[in-house]
């Protein structure tokens, strides 16, 4: 069969990237296309570089999407369903909302996609096409197939090596999806066979795109060890959680191996925020040192920011923004709560009828789609928006980087990048009449 995988476009000004060069590459479909038995044909699209052809002949597409996607998603399966051709949707969205998705498509996959993808194949080339295919255990990660990055067009993705070395996650914070979806239980696949996919990358620059590369000490230990000793010296980005630094061998095993950053989720700088939102492993009184050691063993941080939590008032911008800059972290992510299908979140939220927009593409974690207990809508929206300008303004880009920091070139590259999108972001809403400014909330 030929066989078409379509990663949809983003439409979000925040995360929309020049038709040239988009930041990852799909890892979900070059995972599939390893995963599809060799008589068939997988060509890869990524819609933020190509321009799709619904005239294209091909015997099945499938198509991912996670929420904000999944509207543009559904429109791409109509348009080939249109034409004749039988479409599948797999992701997280379709995986939480099945029988949504499931009204624009012949077959939906539910879960991960190791076994259901081939045995969909197979049922397809048996003229036995069900309409939902779910996993029946949770994949097992040794002897993964190898994701086929030679379908790939790699010079045009920023970073284009990713691996994932683990999936699931112990905790089960209420407004993410990844426990949800890849369960509780911590997976890895064998350290071995990592090391030796990383060995065979093209690149030696890596980004591990695991919910948590410290998940677990042990597996993480070993993991940075061998990391270390392979004759090909990688730099690798990550994410991973603060309590990192109270283990001081796994700090410097991480720096040997080549670890130049990590994306932190703080969340927030409430300890009653926190606790609310089941983030059991953040200690709000530790960060400040935490972040120090990180630094000390020139590892820089992305912190990620949720603003829009029960206990946040108006006061938080500024506080968070000031905590980010003062401890001076090399990026940051700031997100407005929002409420994905299959969280827990969404289920209070739903209970307490304060979801104001159930329109999936707005979903992006820069719009406010709920009421918020402790402040207007408008004032999360103005607010977050503030604070991305304040954090990626000029001056605080160089009083929190300086020239002298490790990296320097690369950090600051990244910032004036994120401001440059920023700033688009805010000029689009301002154009929409979405959203006014806010003088009031601007320091200078
Ligand atoms: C890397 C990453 C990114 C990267 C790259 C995304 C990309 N192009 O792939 C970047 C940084 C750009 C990114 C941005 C965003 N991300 Co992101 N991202 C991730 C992360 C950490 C890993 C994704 C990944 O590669 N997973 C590994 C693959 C193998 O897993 P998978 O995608 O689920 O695919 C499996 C199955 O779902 C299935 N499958 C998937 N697609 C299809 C299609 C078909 C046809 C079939 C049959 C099966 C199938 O098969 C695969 C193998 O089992 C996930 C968290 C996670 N653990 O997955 C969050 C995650 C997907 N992101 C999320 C979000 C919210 C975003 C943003 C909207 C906001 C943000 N700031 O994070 C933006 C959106 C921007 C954009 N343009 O897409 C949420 C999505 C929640 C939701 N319900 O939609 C997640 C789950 C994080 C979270 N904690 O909740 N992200
Ligand atoms: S936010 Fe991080 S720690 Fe919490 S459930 Fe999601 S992946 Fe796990």
């Amino acid at each position: 069969m030929k066989i078409a995988l379509i990663a949809p476009a983003w439409h979000d000004p925040l995360w929309e990237t020049e038709k040239e060069k988009s930041i990852f590459p799909p890892l979900n479909l070059i995972t599939l296309a390893a995963l599809t038995p060799p008589q068939h044909e997988v060509t890869i699209l990524d819609e933020s570089l190509t321009h799709l052809d619904f005239n294209e002949k091909y015997d099945l597409v499938g198509i991912s999407a996670m929420t904000a996607l999944a509207p543009r998603a559904y429109e791409i399966a109509d348009g080939f369903r249109e034409k004749g051709t039988r479409v599948v949707l797999g992701g997280m969205h379709p995986s939480a909302l099945p029988e949504e998705a499931a009204a624009h498509a012949d077959a939906v996959v539910i879960g991960e996609a190791e076994g259901s993808w081939q045995r969909l194949l197979n049922d397809l080339e048996n003229g036995q096409l069900r309409t939902f295919y779910r996993q029946e255990e949770r994949p097992a990660l040794e002897h993964m197939a190898t994701p086929r990055r030679d379908l790939l067009q790699r010079s045009r993705y920023l970073i284009p090596d990713t691996v994932q070395t683990t999936r699931g996650c112990p905790f089960a914070c209420s407004f993410c999806t990844v426990s949800q979806f890849f369960g509780h239980e911590f997976r890895f696949r064998p350290v071995e066979e990592v090391v030796r996919e990383v060995q065979n990358l093209e690149g030696e620059v890596v980004a591990f795109i695991d919910d948590n590369i410290v998940g677990n000490p042990g597996y993480a230990r070993r993991l940075f060890t061998e990391l270390a000793r392979l004759p090909k010296k990688i730099k690798w980005f990550s994410q991973g959680s603060l309590n990192i630094a109270k283990d001081e061998e796994l700090l410097q095993l991480a720096a040997a191996s080549g670890c130049i950053g990590l994306f932190i989720g703080f969340e927030s700088l409430s300890p009653a925020n926190l606790q609310a939102i089941g983030k059991k492993v953040n200690l709000v009184a530790d960060y400040q040192q935490a972040i120090k050691k990180l630094h000390d063993h020139g590892i820089a941080i992305e912190g990620a920011f949720v603003f829009g939590l029960d206990e946040d008032d108006d006061s938080v911008f500024e506080r968070t923004v000031k905590f980010a800059q003062d401890n001076r972290l090399e990026a940051a992510q700031f997100g407005i709560l929002t409420p994905f299908p299959g969280t827990p979140l969404r289920e209070t939220l739903e209970r307490e009828g304060r979801i104001t927009n159930n329109d999936w593409g707005e979903y992006t974690i820069s719009k406010v789609v709920f009421e918020p207990k402790n402040m207007s809508a408008k004032t999360l929206q103005e607010g977050f928006n503030w604070a991305w300008q304040e954090f990626y303004s000029l001056g605080s880009i160089s009083r929190r980087l300086g020239l002298t920091k490790r990296h320097a070139a690369i950090l600051w590259a990244l910032n004036l990048n994120i401001r440059k999108r920023f700033n688009h972001f805010v000029e689009k809403l301002h154009a929409d009449s979405l959203i006014m400014p806010q003088p009031s909330l601007a320091r200078q």
